[in-house]
């Protein structure tokens, strides 16, 4: 037995790979996944606390489908003769074509050393800027918000504000599913001092479950909103003269605001009147915005209408008010403050003021700095297609899926002469393109930091070595700039020395009045950086941390800040009879992104196993869609077939289907096909949830479902127009469905199974069109595979786990009788289902989400799903009512 001493020695700190909660987690070596990971009790995001996502940390960073040495068109090789390519390919293209002609395309999920060099490199030493990064997609937006208002691009407020604020308004962000941690902290707000919530999201989410008023209103439609509110700001007590000193534009904004109409927003006007007496009535509110904000054409916009209101009333800064960004992916802060963005440089400096440029080249002994922004994504892989890009490295994304019009990416990357990928896994959408694939060490193999959402810069650490051959990227990216002819400029041998250098520039930075300044960081020593805990910026020798702004003082010229005048525009892609549907995009609660890490894990695949689009009722009616069936999306950029789920959730025209599905785990159901390239012209930012689509039933021949203890190869399921796999405990599961006539079941089912000889039990009816089939090994089964000619009915949460079980009972497709159907995972700590839970409410007699999770233990490990179970009791409890 350990003591409990020696047990907390042996933890290492880190801080979790996915969203911008930056919740800090302990690790250690061990467990049966190899690794335990629990929430760090001491790390200010988190206190503890770890979603879904987090808690299942161990399960979904195995060594599964790692890439382990580096690759030349497929073949494996060694470093020298992989980074030998990389270097000469990218001089020779520079040399011929001018530096220009290269461009590095990175992520907000890189840590901050990595980034910093991979800036350095590109706009140092390269001289191009065409690098930008995922984060284009994400909150360039609110970056080109802040700096219009700002003067920088600062998040005035901290988590405590959520606890501090009175009310907080939720504005196109699902923080229930997407940043849950923070989702509790509100929760546990309204507990102890009955914070109001307000939600502003086209559609029903799992954050309005705990909210007291969810305005449903039109997709694109913020701006007209929150100008309606700052006319009846400008009208009320709440309007501030005296912060309002510090403040450009509000005559000129004011007017705009006045001209819009809030009838844009389609909402009716009582409950556009309640938000805003709620909001002008309350000093203390935060408004926290995301994706629904950023990812528009208008999202600068949308961002600045935000801002405006707080500005008026000087609610900015103070605790428990303010506008809050927060940030999606782990480091997207962190890459926003290293400049990773095309048109930035280090330390929130300006590519186009030429006292900043003189600054960073100075720093950085570079031969040359560009005056000119470089290529925005959209437009980077544009360039790319056209053959003005010849070289390209894409680094920690995974564009061929996540980019809109997605095949076209897909298309300009196999275009292009040269494309070296670094990724940690072997078999991406992106990963298959390149010409030159690099293995990175993964989370909890490297070294760095991360800023969260709330400018708190925590450490990741490394607690294991990378597998095979596999590098940092910070290493990688050094590796390659020494190679193309600068040894001194990327001389560093840690990421500690690289912080260093960074930390030693935001004072610089500071010194010419900018708001990034960790300059008390900059003489760390190696063990003092490896002992480094959480703190929020800035650090310097005067401050640490704090809020920005309450005092009046911004970062423009004349050191106001700056109302900006904006006006409704509805979005860019107009429906029409063609095209009569609003395709709306998004998350998952226990998937991230494209699904390579969370798609390992059983336990998060349990939750939301299947690719599927929202359809409002009176739509499915009119166009004779039932539920399960499945349903063809096509755009003017392409086509998807995603399965029907029939819900008033949405709104009718409108659409809406989440965005983790690939061609490795469900081809015809990626998204971003459909998504057309239309960028806000403010911050270059895709309308990535605005598209316009057609929606028809897809006439399918027959479905299958299918469970296997052994993994399903992609090339088998080509007898099938749609397929989606997902991992069980015992193995895989799969859902199928095609158009081509199969005459022989049995051969197919062993050919896609890999069964040739396995026992079969087969069960067949001519007259209904089905077909069921088991194989088995020692009487164990390995496979079973339904079909029908309509969407298969059986009880699918049952037969997960049957592989590898005796089940003499598995060709009826549903559990024995002494043994219930848990129905789908809704807790996926504990594994609880949906009918167990509403079997234990309706006969315990449950009345909270606490009952329950007394009675099942769902939701009492991390907590993520406590909205949804709330959601289940208050369906049974209005039936109750109803009869
Ligand atoms: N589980 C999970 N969590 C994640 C991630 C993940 O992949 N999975 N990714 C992380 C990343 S990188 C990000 S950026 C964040 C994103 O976090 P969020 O922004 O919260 O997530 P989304 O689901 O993309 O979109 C939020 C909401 O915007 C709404 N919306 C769409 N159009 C409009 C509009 O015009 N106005 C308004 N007001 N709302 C609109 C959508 O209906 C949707 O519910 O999540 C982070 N957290
Ligand atoms: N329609 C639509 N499209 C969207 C969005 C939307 O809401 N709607 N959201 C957008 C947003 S906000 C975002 S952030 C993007 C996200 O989209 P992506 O960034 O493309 O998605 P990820 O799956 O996070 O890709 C990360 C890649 O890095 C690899 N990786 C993991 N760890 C490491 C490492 O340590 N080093 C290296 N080199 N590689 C590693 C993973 O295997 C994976 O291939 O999607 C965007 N696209
Ligand atoms: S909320 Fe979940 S995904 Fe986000 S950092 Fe915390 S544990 Fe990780
Ligand atoms: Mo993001």
């Amino acid at each position: 037995m350990t003591s409990p001493a020696q047990d907390q020695q042996s933890w290492t700190r880190s801080t979790c790979p996915y969203c911008g909660v930056g919740c800090g987690v302990l690790m250690r070596r061990g467990g049966p996944d190899g690794l335990e990971v629990k929430g760090d009790p001491d790390h200010p995001a988190n206190r503890g606390r770890l979603c879904s996502k987090g808690a299942a940390l161990a399960e979904t960073t195995g060594l599964e489908g790692r890439l382990r040495a580096p690759r030349i068109h497929g073949a494996d090789t060694d470093w020298d003769s992989a980074l030998n390519l990389v270097a000469t390919r990218f001089r020779e293209t520079i040399a011929a074509h001018g530096p220009d002609s290269v461009a590095f395309y990175v992520s907000g999920q890189l840590l901050t050393e990595d980034y910093y060099v991979a800036n350095k490199l590109m706009k140092g030493f390269i001289g191009s800027a065409n690098i930008d990064t995922n984060s284009r997609l994400c909150m360039a937006s609110s970056v080109a918000g802040h700096k219009r208002a700002f003067g920088s691009d600062t998040v005035p407020g901290t988590y405590e504000d959520i606890d501090e604020a009175d009310l907080v308004v939720l504005v196109g962000s699902n923080l229930a599913w997407c940043h849950p941690v923070l989702h509790q902290r509100l929760l546990a707000a309204r507990a102890a001092r009955g914070t109001r919530i307000v939600v502003i999201d086209p559609r029903h989410t799992a954050s309005c479950d705990t909210a007291d008023l969810h305005l449903k209103l039109r997709i694109g439609s913020d701006v007209a909103l929150f100008n309606h509110l700052l006319s009846r700001i400008a009208r009320s007590a709440a309007l501030n003269p005296d912060f309002l000193r510090n403040v450009n534009g509000l005559d000129k904004t004011l007017a705009a605001a006045q001209d819009d109409d809030p009838d844009a927003t389609g909402l009716p006007p009582e409950e556009i009147d309640r938000f805003c007496r709620m909001w002008i009535e309350t000093p203390r509110v935060v408004t926290l915005y995301s994706q629904g904000v950023n990812q528009s054409a208008a999202g600068a916009d949308k961002v600045n209408a935000i801002l405006n209101c707080h500005l008026a009333t000087g609610r900015i800064g103070l605790p428990g008010s303010g506008p809050f960004s927060v940030t999606g992916q782990p480091n997207a802060m962190g890459g926003r403050e290293v400049g990773g963005l095309a048109n930035m440089l280090a330390c929130h400096l300006d590519l186009d003021t030429p006292d900043h440029r003189a600054i960073v080249q100075d720093h950085w002994a570079a031969p040359t700095l560009p005056a000119a922004p470089g290529l925005k994504a959209v437009d980077m892989f544009e360039a790319i297609h056209s053959g003005q890009i010849k070289a390209l490295w894409i680094i920690h994304t995974n564009p061929a899926v996540s980019m809109p019009d997605a095949d076209r990416v897909a298309q300009a990357i196999t275009r292009c002469p040269f494309t070296v990928v670094s990724d940690i896994s072997a078999e991406t959408d992106t990963a298959r393109l390149a010409d030159v694939l690099l293995p990175a060490a993964a989370w909890g193999e490297k070294s760095g930091t991360v800023t969260n959402s709330d400018r708190t810069i925590s450490r990741q650490r490394a607690l294991r070595p990378p597998p095979g051959s596999a590098r940092p990227d910070w290493q990688i990216l050094c590796d390659v700039g020494r190679r193309m002819g600068w040894p001194q400029a990327f001389a560093y041998d840690s990421p500690a020395a690289i912080f260093r250098d960074y930390a030693a520039l935001s004072g610089k930075a500071a010194a010419l009045g900018r708001d990034f300044d960790i300059s008390a960081l900059s003489a760390l020593d190696d063990d003092a950086y490896d002992t480094l805990l959480p703190g929020r910026w800035p650090r310097t020798a005067e401050r640490s941390g704090g809020r920005f702004f309450a005092d009046g003082r911004f970062y423009h010229a004349d050191g106001k800040a700056q109302m900006i005048p904006v006006q409704h525009r509805p979005p860019v892609a107009k429906r029409s009879p063609r095209y009569p549907f609003r395709l709306n995009t998004g998350r998952i609660r226990d998937q991230w992104h494209t699904m390579t890490r969370t798609g390992l894990s059983p336990r998060l695949s349990a939750h939301l196993a299947e690719p599927y689009v929202d359809l409002h009722p009176e739509d499915a009616a009119r166009l004779a869609i039932k539920p399960a069936d499945l349903v063809q999306l096509s755009s003017p950029h392409g086509r998807a077939l995603l399965r029907a789920r029939i819900t008033d959730d949405g709104q009718p025209g409108t659409v809406f289907a989440p965005i983790h599905w690939t061609a490795e785990t469900a081809p015809a159901a990626r998204i971003d096909h459909l998504v057309a390239p239309v960028v806000d012209p403010v911050s270059g930012q895709p309308e990535s949830k605005a598209s316009v689509v057609a929606v028809s039933r897809f006439e399918a021949r027959w479905y299958g479902f299918a469970v296997s203890a052994t993994p399903l190869d992609r090339d088998t399921l080509e007898i099938a127009d749609y397929w989606a796999r997902a991992r069980t405990p015992g193995g895989w599961r799969l859902e199928l469905a095609g158009r081509r006539a199969i005459a022989d079941w049995d051969a197919t089912a062993r050919h896609l199974f890999d069964l040739p000889r396995a026992d079969v039990q087969l069960l067949s009816d001519p007259a209904r069109g089905t077909t069921r089939l088991a194989y088995l090994h020692g009487g164990r089964v390995q496979a079973a595979l339904f079909v029908a000619p309509q969407p298969v009915a059986v009880m699918r949460d049952y037969l997960t786990g049957v592989p590898g079980t005796t089940a003499p009972t598995v060709l009826t497709g549903r559990a024995p009788v002494d043994q219930p159907d848990p129905g789908p995972i809704l807790c996926s700590c504990f594994s609880v289902g949906v009918n167990s839970i509403l079997t234990a409410i309706e006969t315990g007699g449950l009345m909270t989400v606490d009952d329950v999770g007394a009675a099942l233990q769902a939701g009492t490990n991390c907590g993520s799903c406590k909205p949804e179970i709330a959601a289940l009791l208050a369906r049974i409890q209005v039936q109750e009512a109803a009869e």
